[in-house]
Order: C-alpha cells, then structure tokens, then sequence
C-alpha cells in the first residue's frame, strides 16, 4: 500500500472517519471496503493500469470504497454528477473511455440500461462482500488519479485529469495552511463530482485522521440541528449555501437562531469558495454568527491557490495569498508580467496541484498553458497585499450556485428544441445563486414558448443548475459587423449591466 492517504489511514486506525447514514465507520473499515473492492475490480488482472471508472455513489463509505478502491488497484476515477441526465452520464463515459461503472442498488436500475447499450461492466458495491486475499499493484504518484468533468469555452464539458501527486500536493497545502487536524469534524453535503467537495473536504478531512460527516445533499434544518449540537469544528461551502443558510436563520424563532448562531460560533474555521463572495454575506455571516468567513480561490485544474489567512486577515472581497507550494502570477492582456499592486491581469498558477491534462484533448491542453504557467481565464489584482478576483475573461462561462457553466453547452442543447432556431445565453447577477441563466431565443415563425415549457423540456436533457430560469422572446440577437452575436448587447435585454 504506498499511496499515502491509505497509510495515513492504517495509523488513523479504529477513529471514527465518516458518520453516514449506514453508521458511522472508521478508517479501519474504509481500508477493508476498499480492499475488498479493488480485488473484485481488479478480476483476473494485476493492475486496471489507468483504466477508467467511474462512480456514480452517493455520499459514504461505499463512495470512499469506490474512490480508494479504484485508486487501490491502478484505476482512475470519474466520478459522476448523480443529480445528472442520462445525456449528461452518457457523455463522460464515452468520452473517458469507462471501463467500469462503480453503482449503488438504488442507482444501478437508472444506469443499469446506459452501461448495457454502451457496454461498461457495473459493479453494485453492495454485491462486493468476500474475495479471495491478494496482493495490489504498487501505484505510483506519477500515475493519472481522477478524471473531473468541468465546463468552459469549449461547448462540451473536458476531462481535467489529476495525478495522484497533484492530488496529494492540493491536500497538503490546504491541510497545512488550514492547520486541519485529527480532532477536526466537518459535514460533507456538497456533490463528490467536484473538487470543493472530494479534495478540500474528504480528501483533507481523511488525510488528517478527521470525522466527516455525510449527507447526501444539503438540507438546512438537517444541518442546522447538527450545528446546534456542536456537531463540527470546520465547515466549507459555496455563496449560496451561505445565502440560503441565512434566509433559514432568519426565519427561525429567535431562541433556535440563537442556538445556532452559537453552534457556528464555536467552530475554528468557517470557508467559503467556489464563486465570489459577495461583501454583504461577509457582514451578515459576521453579524449573526460572530465568524469571519474565509474566503479562497481555486479551479478544477489546480485545486486551491489563493486563500485569506487563518489566522490573520480575511479581508471582504478578497481571495488572499498564495497558498502554501502554489506560485501565482498576473498576466496583463499584451502578455506583461504584472509587478505591481492595482494593475489587472489574468491569474496563471504553476506548482506541483496543477493538473497535466485536459483528457483526449492535448491542443486545448497545450493553449491553456503559458510557458509552464496554467492560465486560469479569471481577471485579478492586487490590493494592499491581497488578491481580488474582477471577473472571468469569457463571457461564455457562467458560476451558478457554485458549479460552473458553460454557456455555449446550453445554448447548444436549446438549439435542439422544436422551435427555437437562435439563441444567446448568458449568466445574470442573482442574489441566491450568484449568476442565474438566462437565455434569449429567436423562435420560428408563428412559434410561442415560454420558460415553464422551456424549462420542463430541458429537464431531460441537463441539470437543473444548467436550466434557463429567465427566457426572453426576440425577433433578432444583437450582432456585431461581423454578423457575431454580441453578449453584452443580449446583457442589456435582460436589463442586467
Ligand atoms: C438549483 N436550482 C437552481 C439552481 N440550482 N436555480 C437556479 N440556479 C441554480 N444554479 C433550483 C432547482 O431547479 C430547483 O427548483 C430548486 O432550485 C432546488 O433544487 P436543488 O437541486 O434541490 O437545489 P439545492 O439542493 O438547494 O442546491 C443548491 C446547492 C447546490 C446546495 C447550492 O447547487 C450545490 O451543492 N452547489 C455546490 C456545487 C459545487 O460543489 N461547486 C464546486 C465546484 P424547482 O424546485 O423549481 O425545481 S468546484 C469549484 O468550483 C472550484 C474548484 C472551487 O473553487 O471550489
Ligand atoms: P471550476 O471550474 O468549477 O473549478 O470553477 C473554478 C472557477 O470558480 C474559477 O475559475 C473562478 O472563476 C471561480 N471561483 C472559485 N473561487 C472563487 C472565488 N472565491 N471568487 C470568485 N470566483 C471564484
């Protein structure tokens, strides 16, 4: 066994890792359950040798069994959104290739007719219960880890393939910069398809001998009970759970708000990431709970690179510093180091969390770097010291409750519909969701639409983060001279600046 977050865990030993709703199970059984799995995995083979599989389990000891199990014995993982439609399944696991999908019995009947027409073998975790004894293959750090699927300028999602060195290196920075240790308890409710949840809190939680706690989606009142009890020493989630956790504690009785305001008082650190915090969070969080969030950045690609300090400054507004092991730089448009504070440029990080590849797609990889530099696309400057990040380079990505879109995979889906023959979508400031999608649609002749119909015909086809919740009925899309649609105009018709 020589990947280190599994010998970290033999000397966790008998400590509680995860409290789920199977029990709770130390690190002594996630050890066994993966053990056991990558034998059942590994069949006739002594290594998957990179093969590809993908998971799609919910929140628990079956998804770290998968995880480690896969790892275990040569895989690479792909885990898979469990709130997506069959479109979206289908997409990751042709183009990563899966050999293999990792399902729950609940799970196995949705995925059970794609894995048949497309021919991956499926495993339920649950039908895995004795193996013969035998040896792992010994995995390398070198070796490819985990393929995550994230969405940008290119109109289908890409593959970012992380090594289990990078892995490692995105897990060390943040435990060491966030002083996590084996006392830590934490509440995992964010989706294990993305890195906030796998990496920043299961990964770093289960490095550190910590206790998480899993639920399979966020719930307020389910969370809140548990906050009151003093549940959790840290606690990181995206804007909006910030959002909606402060719409529930205002309208709880004042006696029940005091108690959790307590509850989230008492814990050492309280993180938020994933999309800009607006100030006005910072402040009522503070009022109400006492705690000043801390505010990070990062990106599939890299994992965490800029974060306000533990103990020191969490400034408003702001992302901070490097992170330890990450070098940040800040490129100007005509591609001029930037060397002083107040002057714009785009963030490029270099270090060993960086990512290697985009999967299958090695001309968008090499385009994405700058002389060994990752260029991020998102526009930041220096303030008195610390990072503020102004926004994104393209106006095609979008940030909607945490998960991020590309407008150009919607607009492509809409242009499926009946009777839309152009559209232009675009991210629009909202409250709750930070950015909410909207889209504008030329209709054929005589056509009528409207968004609930819109809406109901999208649900089969995309998530519903990625579901249009504002549609505007135009005759023709504002284009430039050149005949391009021209989002800032398609900004406008929204009324939105
Ligand atoms: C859901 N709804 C939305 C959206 N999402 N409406 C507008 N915009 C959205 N984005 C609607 C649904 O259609 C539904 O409406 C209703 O809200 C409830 O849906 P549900 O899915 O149950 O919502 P939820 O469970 O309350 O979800 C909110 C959430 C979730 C908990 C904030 O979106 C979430 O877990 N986000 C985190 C994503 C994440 O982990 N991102 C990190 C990526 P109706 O009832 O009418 O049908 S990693 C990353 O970004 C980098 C690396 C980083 O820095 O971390
Ligand atoms: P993802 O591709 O889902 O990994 O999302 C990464 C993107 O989220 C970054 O490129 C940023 O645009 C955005 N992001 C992450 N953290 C923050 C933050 N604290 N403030 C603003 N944007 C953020």
């Amino acid at each position: 066994m020589n990947l280190p977050l599994m010998t970290r865990a033999v000397s966790h030993g008998d400590a509680v890792a995860l409290r789920a709703e199977t029990g709770t199970h130390s690190y002594r059984d996630l050890l066994e359950r993966s053990r056991v799995l990558a034998i059942a995995l590994l069949g006739d083979r002594d290594d998957l040798r990179e093969a590809r599989v993908a998971l799609l389990v919910p929140p628990g000891l079956e998804y770290v069994a998968a995880q480690w199990g896969t790892w275990r014995a040569g895989g690479v993982t792909t885990p898979l959104c469990l709130s997506a439609t069959e479109p979206e399944w289908e997409y990751s696991l042709t183009d990563s290739d899966a050999e293999i999908v990792i399902t729950t019995t609940e799970l196995a009947a949705r995925i059970g007719p794609l894995c048949q027409r497309l021919g991956p073998r499926m495993l339920v975790v649950s039908d895995v219960t004795t193996v013969a004894p035998r040896e792992l293959p010994d995995v390398t750090p070198d070796r490819r880890a985990m393929i995550l699927y994230t969405s940008g300028t290119t109109s289908k999602p890409k593959g970012v393939v992380t090594t289990h060195a990078n892995i490692q290196a995105q897990i060390e920075s943040l435990v060491a910069a966030w002083e996590w240790s084996a006392t830590d308890r934490i509440p995992l409710f964010l989706p294990l398809h993305h890195i906030h949840g796998i990496i920043n809190v299961l990964s770093c939680g289960l490095w550190s001998g910590a206790q998480i706690e899993t639920f399979s989606k966020f719930d307020a009142p389910t969370l809140l009970d548990r906050v009151r009890a003093d549940a959790y020493s840290v606690f990181m989630a995206v804007p909006t759970i910030y959002v909606k956790l402060i719409q529930a504690l205002q309208s709880a009785s004042s006696s029940d708000r005091d108690a959790y305001c307590t509850g989230f008082g008492r814990m050492r650190l309280m993180v938020s990431g994933s999309a800009a915090l607006p100030g006005s969070v910072h402040e009522e969080w503070f009022q109400l709970t006492g705690q000043k969030l801390l505010e990070r950045y990062g990106m599939t690609e890299i994992g965490m690179a800029l974060s306000n300090a533990y103990r020191g400054e969490r400034r408003p507004g702001a992302v901070g510093v490097p992170l330890p092991g990450v070098e940040v730089r800040l490129k100007s448009e005509s591609s001029q180091l930037i060397r002083s504070e107040n002057e714009p440029g785009e963030i490029q990080v270099r270090g060993p969390s960086v990512f290697g590849e985009y999967w299958n797609r090695p001309e968008i990889t090499v385009e994405s770097f700058d002389d060994g530099w990752f260029r991020t696309g998102d526009m930041a400057v220096i303030e008195d010291g610390y990072y503020h990040i102004m926004g994104r380079l393209s106006v095609d990505i979008i940030k909607s409750g945490g998960y991020k879109l590309s407008a150009l995979e919607i607009e492509a889906t809409l242009l499926e519909h009946p009777v839309i023959c152009e559209c232009a979508v675009i991210g629009i400031p909202d409250d709750t969701w930070g950015e909410a999608v909207a889209a504008a649609v030329v209709l054929k002749d005589g056509a009528s639409l409207d968004i609930d119909s819109l809406r109901a015909w999208c649900r089969e086809r995309q998530s519903t983060y990625k579901i249009p919740k504002q549609l505007l009925v135009v005759d023709a899309l504002p284009r430039n001279a050149m005949g391009k649609v021209t989002k800032p105009a398609v900004r406008q018709l929204f009324g939105s600046p």
